[in-house]
């Protein structure tokens, strides 16, 4: 496969952008197979997730030992993990452990926000523009911009206009925020909102909590890992790696008994109270059928409901917080340590903002039922322009200069979440139409480089220059993504899965609920196949461009 050879621009094999956890691997693994590589980071060092949500109470709602990398034993062998669920700077700590041990920032470009990738068709590269004003080209661009990359700020009136200090979670500062003696409002309910209100609240004078919709949570029960358990999951690594591919979430814990219609109303509550203290995801391991049932759905609601009433004193907030909107899991689960405690404490209410929105934001606070509330911080938990914002803000151009932004205008469209047909040689790393929201997102991160890698081998071995999803195959695959997901009760929630977050956004399911295992299979057969379902084109005669440039470094 020949190099890159432009003028006027630096030229690699492949192109990555962003250093989060997809990232960092694919520049390892791509490295060690002998391909240039360059990575683009708009960040200030690595880690992605980890490097921007610094906010209080930041956490894994994976388990620990499961959320990290498997491609290097000695890797998972040499890192111990302190909690059954990590903190951020745990996380943070071990992405940078990672950069050092592998090397990885010599070729990392950080603090580069990529601003546009288009693709060049007469010399077959992408060329890449940062905002920097840097050019680059590549034969392979591959977009490890992640899922929940593109913060999201609500459209409040007079949002500019608050005086007292402001932070949204994904884009919190590296410094210290002091809470103590302050009135703090949080608006955001949803995993972010409900890790950081306990912590806030321990500090702050008064914490108010805006909640347009409740959400359900399960405790994590988080505690330190003992040897034993550190020394249990080292030994049996493979074991539970394995158990992690073979599951429909990525989970090695998952474990949901077959279906609610074998068990009685006894056996059905042993189940619930049996999930509840197990902490954590809850939904993979009560009923299999939890998504599908509306008998399984309807009993766990119940159950959270009575464990919230009986936590929550005050009846009228504990009311505000079961959530009736939508099925549980059909909203991202959340995982809480000490959520629903934290509302019988005197410095924090909770306000219904479903029934009476916040008119507008002013210079002192926020005016919401027709009064002003005097606040000295406001924390914006509102989430995220979830799996296609942060490639639609650049300007990503294929075939014939066709815009993304035109390509997804009706909702992404995507064969396996991994490529774009008119797109050559563009893969998405963890992109929509693949699991990767809804299955452990390492091990996801993990697969799809590992294809990436494995199919830019073959290329090179077979002399293949480019590499396309075809129409029709783009066409089945988006089609049975939503097939897939409309005999769940997902497509039921006003969800940052189906887009309906950010207004205007197309009302689309985007991640793949058909299970992570099959997926893999089907990724591996499509490959083993000779990649059914795109067009490769074989190495061709030098195109115009490059024999100009050729011809320009040889004078
Ligand atoms: P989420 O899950 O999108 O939650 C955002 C929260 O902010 C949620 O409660 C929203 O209410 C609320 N929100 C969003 N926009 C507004 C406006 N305009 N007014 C009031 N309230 C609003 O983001 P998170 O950061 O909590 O979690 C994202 C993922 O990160 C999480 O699922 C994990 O995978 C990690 P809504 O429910 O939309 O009514």
């Amino acid at each position: 496969m020949p190099k890159a050879d432009n003028i006027g621009e630096q030229n690699y094999d492949v192109i990555v952008v962003g250093a989060g956890f997809a990232g960092m691997y694919a520049l390892h693994h791509l490295r060690g197979l002998g391909f240039s590589v360059h990575v683009l980071e708009a960040g200030g060092d690595v880690g992605g997730t980890w490097y921007w949500n610094r906010y209080p109470g930041a956490r894994c709602d994976v388990e620990s030992m499961s959320y990290s990398y498997s491609f290097d034993d000695d890797l998972q062998q040499e890192w111990t993990w302190s909690k059954r669920y990590a903190e951020q700077p745990e996380i943070l700590a071990y992405a940078n452990h990672v950069a050092n041990r592998f090397d990885l920032r010599r070729d990392i470009a950080f603090d580069t926000k990529v601003k546009s990738a288009r693709f060049d068709e007469a010399a077959g590269l992408w060329h890449i523009e940062t905002g920097k004003g840097g050019r680059l080209a590549a034969r392979f661009c591959i977009m490890a911009t992640g899922s929940l990359s593109t913060p999201k700020l609500p459209e409040i009136e007079g949002i500019g206009q608050f005086r007292g200090a402001c932070y949204h979670t994904a884009a919190w500062p590296h410094e210290e925020v002091a809470f103590a003696g302050k009135r703090v409002a949080l608006i955001g309910t949803g995993a972010t909102g409900m890790q950081a209100a306990p912590v806030i609240a321990r500090d702050a004078a008064q914490l108010t909590v805006f909640q347009r919709t409740a959400n359900f949570s399960v405790p994590a029960w988080n505690h330190d890992l003992s040897d034993d358990e550190i020394t249990e999951w080292k030994a049996n690594y493979d074991h539970w790696r394995n158990r992690e591919r073979s599951t429909h979430s990525g989970f090695h814990n998952e474990g949901g008994h077959p279906s609610i219609e074998d068990l009685d109303e006894h056996e059905r509550l042993d189940v619930l109270e049996a999930g509840w203290q197990r902490g954590g995801l809850l939904m993979w391991n009560v009923f299999s059928d939890l998504m599908t049932s509306r008998e399984a759905n309807d009993a766990a609601t119940a159950f959270i409901h009575n464990k919230i009433r009986k936590i929550v004193n005050d009846p009228e907030t504990a009311e505000l917080l079961c959530p009736k909107s939508h099925p549980v899991g059909s909203k991202r689960l959340c995982v809480d340590s000490g959520y629903y405690e934290t509302f019988n404490r005197d410095n924090v209410s909770l306000v219904d903002i479903g029934s009476e929105p916040i008119e507008r934001i002013t210079e002192n606070g926020l005016v919401q039922a027709g009064a002003e509330h005097g606040f000295d911080i406001i924390v914006f938990a509102t989430g995220f322009d979830a799996m296609t914002g942060t490639m639609l803000r650049m300007d990503v151009r294929g075939r014939n200069g066709i815009a993304l932004q035109e390509k997804w205008r009706d909702g992404p469209a995507s064969y396996l979440g991994i490529a774009i047909s008119g797109f050559p040689n563009l893969f998405t790393i963890t992109g929509p139409g693949s699991p990767s929201v809804l299955a452990h997102v390492v091990m996801s991160i993990e697969q799809h480089v590992d294809w990436i890698a494995d199919c830019l081998v073959h290329m090179r071995a077979n002399g293949l220059d480019a590499i396309e999803a075809s129409p029709e195959a783009e066409e089945a695959w988006t089609a049975h993504v939503q097939d897939v997901a409309a005999g769940t009760f997902y497509p039921e929630a006003s969800s940052w899965y189906m887009g309906a977050n950010v207004p205007g956004k197309p009302r689309v399911f985007m991640p793949y609920t058909g299970g992570a295992h099959k997926y893999r299979k089907r990724c591996n057969q499509i490959a083993a196949a000779g990649y059914e379902g795109f067009v490769l084109s074989p190495q061709g005669e030098e195109s115009d461009t490059q024999v100009l440039a050729t011809r320009r470094s040889a004078q």
